[in-house]
Protein backbone atom coordinates (compact mmCIF):
# COMPACT_ATOMS: atom_id res chain seq x y z
CA UNK A 1 0.00 0.00 0.00
CA UNK A 2 1.34 3.49 -0.85
CA UNK A 3 2.08 5.62 2.22
CA UNK A 4 2.02 9.36 1.26
CA UNK A 5 4.43 10.17 4.15
CA UNK A 6 7.16 7.94 2.79
CA UNK A 7 9.20 9.38 -0.06
CA UNK A 8 9.89 6.81 -2.77
CA UNK A 9 13.52 5.68 -2.71
CA UNK A 10 14.03 6.67 -6.33
CA UNK A 11 13.34 10.33 -5.40
CA UNK A 12 16.12 10.44 -2.81
CA UNK A 13 18.77 8.33 -4.50
CA UNK A 14 20.85 9.72 -7.33
CA UNK A 15 21.25 6.86 -9.77
CA UNK A 16 24.02 7.79 -12.21
CA UNK A 17 23.26 7.31 -15.88
CA UNK A 18 25.88 5.64 -18.11
CA UNK A 19 26.58 8.84 -20.07
CA UNK A 20 27.04 10.91 -16.91
CA UNK A 21 30.64 11.66 -15.83
CA UNK A 22 30.99 11.41 -12.07
CA UNK A 23 33.71 13.45 -10.40
CA UNK A 24 36.41 11.44 -8.67
CA UNK A 25 35.84 11.67 -4.88
CA UNK A 26 39.33 13.12 -4.43
CA UNK A 27 39.22 15.44 -7.41
CA UNK A 28 39.06 18.48 -5.17
CA UNK A 29 42.54 17.64 -3.85
CA UNK A 30 44.15 16.61 -7.13
CA UNK A 31 45.60 18.72 -9.92
CA UNK A 32 43.68 16.68 -12.48
CA UNK A 33 45.02 18.80 -15.32
CA UNK A 34 48.43 17.18 -14.64
CA UNK A 35 47.08 13.63 -15.04
CA UNK A 36 47.95 11.02 -16.17
CA UNK A 37 50.64 10.75 -13.54
CA UNK A 38 54.13 9.36 -14.18
CA UNK A 39 53.99 6.38 -11.80
CA UNK A 40 54.21 2.80 -13.07
CA UNK A 41 51.37 0.39 -12.76
CA UNK A 42 51.19 -1.14 -9.22
CA UNK A 43 53.72 1.35 -7.83
CA UNK A 44 52.89 2.07 -4.17
CA UNK A 45 53.21 5.86 -4.31
CA UNK A 46 49.61 6.47 -5.44
CA UNK A 47 48.32 4.62 -2.41
CA UNK A 48 50.25 6.98 -0.17
CA UNK A 49 48.65 9.95 -1.93
CA UNK A 50 45.21 8.43 -1.31
CA UNK A 51 46.07 7.91 2.36
CA UNK A 52 47.38 11.46 2.60
CA UNK A 53 44.26 13.05 1.12
CA UNK A 54 41.97 10.94 3.30
CA UNK A 55 44.11 11.58 6.38
CA UNK A 56 44.04 15.30 5.67
CA UNK A 57 40.25 15.29 5.34
CA UNK A 58 39.98 13.27 8.53
CA UNK A 59 42.23 15.68 10.44
CA UNK A 60 39.75 18.49 9.85
CA UNK A 61 42.59 20.92 9.06
CA UNK A 62 41.63 23.72 6.68
CA UNK A 63 43.35 23.15 3.38
CA UNK A 64 44.51 26.78 3.31
CA UNK A 65 46.52 26.04 6.44
CA UNK A 66 48.39 23.08 4.93
CA UNK A 67 51.32 23.12 2.52
CA UNK A 68 53.13 20.13 1.01
CA UNK A 69 56.74 20.03 -0.13
CA UNK A 70 58.52 17.27 -2.05
CA UNK A 71 62.06 16.89 -3.29
CA UNK A 72 63.09 15.00 -6.43
CA UNK A 73 62.38 11.38 -7.31
CA UNK A 74 59.34 9.29 -8.21
CA UNK A 75 58.05 9.88 -4.66
CA UNK A 76 59.04 13.52 -5.00
CA UNK A 77 56.36 13.94 -7.66
CA UNK A 78 53.71 13.73 -4.92
CA UNK A 79 53.47 17.47 -4.24
CA UNK A 80 52.95 18.24 -7.92
CA UNK A 81 49.71 16.27 -8.09
CA UNK A 82 48.15 17.70 -4.92
CA UNK A 83 45.79 20.66 -5.25
CA UNK A 84 47.08 22.41 -2.16
CA UNK A 85 49.84 24.93 -1.66
CA UNK A 86 52.36 22.38 -2.86
CA UNK A 87 55.97 22.74 -3.93
CA UNK A 88 58.29 20.51 -5.93
CA UNK A 89 61.65 21.63 -4.56
CA UNK A 90 65.21 20.43 -5.29
CA UNK A 91 66.78 17.08 -4.43
CA UNK A 92 67.25 16.68 -0.68
CA UNK A 93 65.99 20.17 0.10
CA UNK A 94 62.32 19.58 0.85
CA UNK A 95 62.89 19.82 4.61
CA UNK A 96 64.78 23.15 4.62
CA UNK A 97 62.23 24.53 2.12
CA UNK A 98 59.39 23.42 4.40
CA UNK A 99 61.22 24.73 7.46
CA UNK A 100 61.36 28.17 5.87
CA UNK A 101 57.61 28.12 5.26
CA UNK A 102 56.91 26.86 8.78
CA UNK A 103 58.97 29.63 10.38
CA UNK A 104 57.67 32.31 8.03
CA UNK A 105 54.05 31.42 8.69
CA UNK A 106 53.62 29.58 12.01
CA UNK A 107 49.90 29.04 11.25
CA UNK A 108 50.76 26.57 8.50
CA UNK A 109 51.08 22.82 8.91
CA UNK A 110 53.92 21.70 6.66
CA UNK A 111 54.08 18.22 5.21
CA UNK A 112 57.05 16.76 3.38
CA UNK A 113 56.26 13.79 1.13
CA UNK A 114 59.33 12.36 -0.56
CA UNK A 115 61.52 9.30 -1.03
CA UNK A 116 64.12 7.48 1.03
CA UNK A 117 66.93 8.84 -1.16
CA UNK A 118 65.66 12.39 -1.07
CA UNK A 119 64.95 12.61 2.64
CA UNK A 120 67.59 10.30 4.09
CA UNK A 121 70.54 10.32 1.66
CA UNK A 122 71.15 13.76 0.14
CA UNK A 123 68.66 15.30 2.60
CA UNK A 124 69.79 13.30 5.64
CA UNK A 125 71.51 16.17 7.39
CA UNK A 126 68.42 18.37 7.09
CA UNK A 127 66.33 15.51 8.43
CA UNK A 128 68.29 15.04 11.64
CA UNK A 129 68.54 18.76 12.38
CA UNK A 130 64.85 19.48 11.76
CA UNK A 131 64.04 16.59 14.12
CA UNK A 132 66.56 17.84 16.68
CA UNK A 133 64.95 21.28 16.64
CA UNK A 134 61.45 19.82 16.69
CA UNK A 135 60.34 21.95 13.76
CA UNK A 136 56.58 21.70 13.18
CA UNK A 137 56.77 19.33 10.16
CA UNK A 138 55.16 16.03 9.25
CA UNK A 139 57.44 13.87 7.17
CA UNK A 140 56.03 11.04 5.05
CA UNK A 141 58.99 9.08 3.71
CA UNK A 142 58.13 6.65 0.92
CA UNK A 143 60.74 3.94 1.29
CA UNK A 144 61.05 1.74 -1.80
CA UNK A 145 64.62 0.71 -0.83
CA UNK A 146 66.25 2.38 -3.84
CA UNK A 147 66.72 5.52 -5.93
CA UNK A 148 64.00 4.57 -8.35
CA UNK A 149 63.77 7.58 -10.60
CA UNK A 150 67.43 7.49 -11.58
CA UNK A 151 67.62 3.75 -12.35
CA UNK A 152 67.49 1.73 -9.16
CA UNK A 153 70.73 2.65 -7.38
CA UNK A 154 71.35 1.46 -3.82
CA UNK A 155 70.60 4.03 -1.12
CA UNK A 156 70.69 4.32 2.66
CA UNK A 157 67.71 2.01 3.20
CA UNK A 158 68.64 -0.75 0.70
CA UNK A 159 68.81 -3.97 2.73
CA UNK A 160 72.01 -6.04 2.80
CA UNK A 161 71.85 -8.67 0.00
CA UNK A 162 69.35 -6.72 -2.11
CA UNK A 163 70.48 -6.21 -5.68
CA UNK A 164 70.64 -2.68 -7.09
CA UNK A 165 72.12 -1.14 -10.24
CA UNK A 166 75.12 0.01 -8.18
CA UNK A 167 75.23 -3.25 -6.21
CA UNK A 168 75.12 -6.01 -8.84
CA UNK A 169 76.29 -8.69 -6.36
CA UNK A 170 73.97 -7.38 -3.66
CA UNK A 171 74.22 -4.47 -1.25
CA UNK A 172 76.75 -4.85 1.58
CA UNK A 173 76.29 -1.47 3.34
CA UNK A 174 74.45 -1.36 6.65
CA UNK A 175 71.13 0.44 6.06
CA UNK A 176 69.49 3.00 8.34
CA UNK A 177 66.65 2.01 10.61
CA UNK A 178 64.48 5.06 9.88
CA UNK A 179 62.15 5.04 12.92
CA UNK A 180 65.19 4.80 15.20
CA UNK A 181 66.98 7.57 13.32
CA UNK A 182 63.90 9.78 13.69
CA UNK A 183 63.43 9.07 17.40
CA UNK A 184 67.08 9.44 18.32
CA UNK A 185 67.26 12.73 16.41
CA UNK A 186 64.33 14.19 18.37
CA UNK A 187 61.00 13.36 16.61
CA UNK A 188 57.87 13.38 18.77
CA UNK A 189 55.77 11.01 16.65
CA UNK A 190 57.09 7.97 14.78
CA UNK A 191 55.22 5.30 12.84
CA UNK A 192 55.89 2.82 10.05
CA UNK A 193 53.37 1.24 7.69
CA UNK A 194 53.42 -0.35 4.27
CA UNK A 195 51.30 0.79 1.35
CA UNK A 196 49.08 -2.21 2.07
CA UNK A 197 48.07 -0.77 5.47
CA UNK A 198 46.04 1.99 3.93
CA UNK A 199 43.53 2.50 6.76
CA UNK A 200 46.19 2.49 9.47
CA UNK A 201 48.45 4.72 7.41
CA UNK A 202 45.57 7.14 6.88
CA UNK A 203 44.94 7.28 10.63
CA UNK A 204 48.62 7.84 11.34
CA UNK A 205 48.77 10.66 8.80
CA UNK A 206 45.75 12.29 10.38
CA UNK A 207 47.33 11.99 13.86
CA UNK A 208 50.68 13.27 12.66
CA UNK A 209 49.05 16.30 11.00
CA UNK A 210 47.47 17.25 14.31
CA UNK A 211 50.64 16.70 16.31
CA UNK A 212 52.70 19.83 16.95
CA UNK A 213 56.38 19.26 16.24
CA UNK A 214 58.39 16.88 14.09
CA UNK A 215 56.41 13.77 13.17
CA UNK A 216 57.73 10.98 10.99
CA UNK A 217 55.93 8.23 9.07
CA UNK A 218 57.86 5.69 7.02
CA UNK A 219 55.84 3.93 4.32
CA UNK A 220 57.36 0.79 2.82
CA UNK A 221 56.24 0.90 -0.77
CA UNK A 222 56.60 -1.34 -3.84
CA UNK A 223 58.78 -0.29 -6.74
CA UNK A 224 57.94 -3.09 -9.17
CA UNK A 225 59.84 -1.58 -12.11
CA UNK A 226 63.28 -1.35 -10.55
CA UNK A 227 63.75 -2.77 -7.07
CA UNK A 228 61.38 -5.71 -7.52
CA UNK A 229 62.44 -6.52 -11.08
CA UNK A 230 66.15 -6.55 -10.25
CA UNK A 231 65.50 -8.74 -7.25
CA UNK A 232 62.97 -10.96 -9.06
CA UNK A 233 60.31 -10.23 -6.47
CA UNK A 234 57.43 -10.06 -8.92
CA UNK A 235 54.83 -7.38 -9.46
CA UNK A 236 53.52 -4.74 -7.11
CA UNK A 237 50.74 -7.14 -6.26
CA UNK A 238 53.31 -9.79 -5.26
CA UNK A 239 54.97 -7.25 -2.98
CA UNK A 240 51.60 -6.39 -1.43
CA UNK A 241 51.15 -10.12 -0.77
CA UNK A 242 54.60 -10.16 0.80
CA UNK A 243 53.60 -7.28 3.10
CA UNK A 244 50.38 -9.07 3.95
CA UNK A 245 52.28 -12.19 5.02
CA UNK A 246 55.34 -10.58 6.60
CA UNK A 247 54.39 -7.22 8.10
CA UNK A 248 53.63 -7.60 11.83
CA UNK A 249 51.84 -4.86 13.72
CA UNK A 250 53.67 -4.27 17.00
CA UNK A 251 52.80 -0.85 18.39
CA UNK A 252 55.25 0.62 20.86
CA UNK A 253 58.22 -1.51 19.73
CA UNK A 254 61.56 -0.11 20.88
CA UNK A 255 62.76 1.66 17.73
CA UNK A 256 66.22 0.10 18.12
CA UNK A 257 64.59 -3.18 17.13
CA UNK A 258 63.16 -2.03 13.80
CA UNK A 259 65.94 -2.93 11.39
CA UNK A 260 64.70 -4.37 8.10
CA UNK A 261 66.50 -7.43 6.72
CA UNK A 262 66.14 -8.39 3.07
CA UNK A 263 62.78 -10.10 2.43
CA UNK A 264 62.24 -10.71 6.14
CA UNK A 265 59.62 -9.67 8.70
CA UNK A 266 58.75 -5.95 8.68
CA UNK A 267 57.56 -4.58 12.01
CA UNK A 268 54.98 -1.84 11.54
CA UNK A 269 52.94 0.28 13.94
CA UNK A 270 53.05 3.46 15.96
CA UNK A 271 56.23 3.50 18.01
CA UNK A 272 56.38 6.94 19.57
CA UNK A 273 53.91 9.71 20.46
CA UNK A 274 55.20 12.17 23.02
CA UNK A 275 54.99 15.87 23.79
CA UNK A 276 57.85 18.32 23.64
CA UNK A 277 57.95 22.07 22.93
CA UNK A 278 58.27 22.85 19.24
CA UNK A 279 61.16 24.94 17.93
CA UNK A 280 59.05 28.11 17.97
CA UNK A 281 57.58 27.47 21.43
CA UNK A 282 61.01 26.81 22.87
CA UNK A 283 62.52 29.83 21.16
CA UNK A 284 59.77 32.16 22.36
CA UNK A 285 59.85 30.89 25.96
CA UNK A 286 63.60 31.06 26.07
CA UNK A 287 63.90 34.56 24.64
CA UNK A 288 61.06 35.80 26.84
CA UNK A 289 62.92 34.48 29.89
CA UNK A 290 66.00 36.41 28.79
CA UNK A 291 64.43 39.61 27.45
CA UNK A 292 61.19 39.90 29.41
CA UNK A 293 58.77 42.48 28.00
CA UNK A 294 61.32 43.59 25.42
CA UNK A 295 60.73 40.32 23.58
CA UNK A 296 58.14 40.58 20.79
CA UNK A 297 57.39 37.16 19.25
CA UNK A 298 57.00 36.93 15.49
CA UNK A 299 53.35 36.07 14.79
CA UNK A 300 53.47 35.46 11.04
CA UNK A 301 52.77 37.53 7.93
CA UNK A 302 49.24 38.62 8.98
CA UNK A 303 50.28 40.04 12.36
C1 LIG B 1 71.53 17.45 -6.62
C2 LIG B 1 70.99 16.25 -7.33
N1 LIG B 1 71.65 15.10 -7.29
C3 LIG B 1 71.17 14.00 -7.88
C4 LIG B 1 69.99 14.07 -8.58
C5 LIG B 1 69.47 12.84 -9.29
N2 LIG B 1 68.37 12.21 -8.59
C6 LIG B 1 67.07 12.50 -8.92
S1 LIG B 1 65.98 11.61 -8.05
C7 LIG B 1 67.23 10.80 -7.24
C8 LIG B 1 66.96 9.71 -6.24
C9 LIG B 1 65.57 9.68 -5.74
O1 LIG B 1 65.41 8.60 -4.86
P1 LIG B 1 64.23 8.59 -3.83
O2 LIG B 1 64.16 9.85 -3.08
O3 LIG B 1 64.35 7.34 -3.02
O4 LIG B 1 62.92 8.59 -4.75
P2 LIG B 1 62.28 7.42 -5.61
O5 LIG B 1 62.55 7.76 -7.03
O6 LIG B 1 62.89 6.13 -5.18
O7 LIG B 1 60.83 7.49 -5.26
C10 LIG B 1 68.48 11.24 -7.63
C11 LIG B 1 69.77 10.73 -7.11
C12 LIG B 1 69.30 15.30 -8.62
N3 LIG B 1 68.12 15.44 -9.24
N4 LIG B 1 69.82 16.37 -7.99
S1 LIG C 1 60.16 3.37 -11.02
FE1 LIG C 1 59.43 2.36 -9.16
S2 LIG C 1 59.00 4.03 -7.68
FE2 LIG C 1 59.18 4.94 -9.74
S3 LIG C 1 57.06 5.07 -10.47
FE3 LIG C 1 57.94 3.15 -11.26
S4 LIG C 1 57.40 1.61 -9.73
FE4 LIG C 1 57.10 3.61 -8.78
MG1 LIG D 1 63.38 5.53 -3.20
Amino acid sequence: MNNPDVQPLTDTLHIPQPEEELPHPMEEFLRTERLPHIWCSTCGIGTVITAFITGLQKSGLEREKVAVVSGIGCSGRAAGYLRLDSFHSTHGRAIPFATGLALGNPELKLVVISGDGDIIAIGGNHFIHAARRNINLSIICINNFNYAMTGGQAGPTTPIEANASTAPYGCYEFPFNLPHLAESSGAVYVARWTSLHIRRLTNSISEALLKPGFSFIEVISPCPTLYARRNRLGTGLDLMRFYHDNAKIKHGTDTRKLDIEYQDEIIVGKFLDKDKPTFLEKRDDFLKSKLGDKFVPYMGPKA
